[in-house]
């Protein structure tokens, strides 16, 4: 059992809280990864002070660190996260694959081998020419770190990677004790197989993963753009990205959720603030039931306006 929503309580009363799997707080503009609660570096568009948490039932959570991954666990679930510092610009491929490598150590030698969803937040994401741009520098690092652990692509999970205005590659995951299953989307080239205009190393992460927690099924769709096959499309629109984003994740509903899961949170990422108020609009009349969250972030390709995950169940 695993619950994911945002919280307007205060980050104390929520660590009191029993069965608190994580909590990530999108407030401050900075980085911290503690064993009780992450700080993203991401900023919410909406005042209400929310607090993403994952909760899970009647279990026990136990906490540590250990080289610099800070983890919680229950019987089915690990949470865990880790920060690498970005000493200079040209740091972000040795900074993701340090990064990577940590975790998924730690995730081999835990319970919970298997990850069945990462979030990557970095700054100045877009920033860098060609195949220095900092996005594509993270992909090659994480790919590394990935290969030096021996996955392969079919075994990335579903995945974001947004850019914050603070400091650090942060870096968190779901992991679980037993494996999910990864997902295409039938309207998208797999992003592991992007042709090398988008950078020498391609992304690893599925578009989807699915996962059965006892009686439930959880199905969490990764960001979400509007790309059709592997190219952007409605460059400089944004209602046509928003709508394209939409296309995308009513495609992943449909081809890999047999089990006709609902969506129970959305995490909209925003790169222009002025752009929050549309979003939220068309998809309050799209996706009346999900609680939703607005955070302002560059988006991997500098083309991209929104990117949207979901979380369902
Ligand atoms: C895309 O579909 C948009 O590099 O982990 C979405 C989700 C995107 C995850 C990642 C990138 C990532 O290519 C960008």
């Amino acid at each position: 059992m695993l619950r994911n929503y945002y919280s307007l309580q205060p980050l104390n009363k929520l660590l009191n809280k029993a069965n608190m799997l994580a909590v990530i707080c999108h407030a401050s503009g900075t980085i911290s990864t503690k064993v009780d609660s992450v700080s993203s570096g991401l900023v919410r568009l909406q005042e209400q002070d929310l607090c993403e948490v994952w909760e899970v039932e009647n279990d026990i959570i136990t906490s540590g660190s250990d080289d610099d991954c800070h983890w919680r666990q229950s019987s089915e679930f690990l949470f865990v996260s880790t920060a690498a510092p970005l000493a200079d610009e040209n740091a972000y491929e040795s900074a993701a694959d340090e990064a990577y490598t940590r975790l998924l150590k730690f995730i081999g030698s835990s319970d919970f081998k298997h990850p069945i969803r990462f979030w990557n937040y970095m700054p100045a994401i877009n920033s860098g020419d060609g195949d220095l741009e900092k996005y594509k520098q993270f992909c090659t690092g994480r790919l590394k770190g990935f290969q030096s652990s021996n996955y392969q692509n079919r075994n990335f999970p579903a995945a974001s990677a947004v850019g914050h205005h603070a400091d650090d590659l942060l870096v968190y995951a779901i992991c679980s004790n037993k494996s999910g299953e990864h997902h295409r989307n039938e309207l998208q080239v797999d992003a592991f197989e992007y042709p090398k205009q988008y950078g020498k190393t391609s992304p690893s992460f599925a578009r989807a993963t699915s996962f059965v927690s006892g009686e439930q099924d959880l199905f969490f769709i990764s960001g979400t753009a509007s790309i059709i096959g592997h190219a952007t499309v409605f460059e400089g629109d944004l209602l046509g990205q928003i709508k394209t984003t939409e296309t995308n994740i009513v495609q992943l509903l449909k081809q890999a959720n047999k089990k006709r899961l609902h969506i129970q949170t959305m995490k909209v990422y925003i790169r222009h603030p002025e752009d929050f108020a549309v979003t939220e609009k068309y998809l309050d009349e799209s996706f009346p039931d999900c609680q939703k969250v607005y955070l302002h972030a560059d988006i991997c390709r500098s083309d991209l306006l929104v990117e949207i995950e979901c979380f369902c169940t």
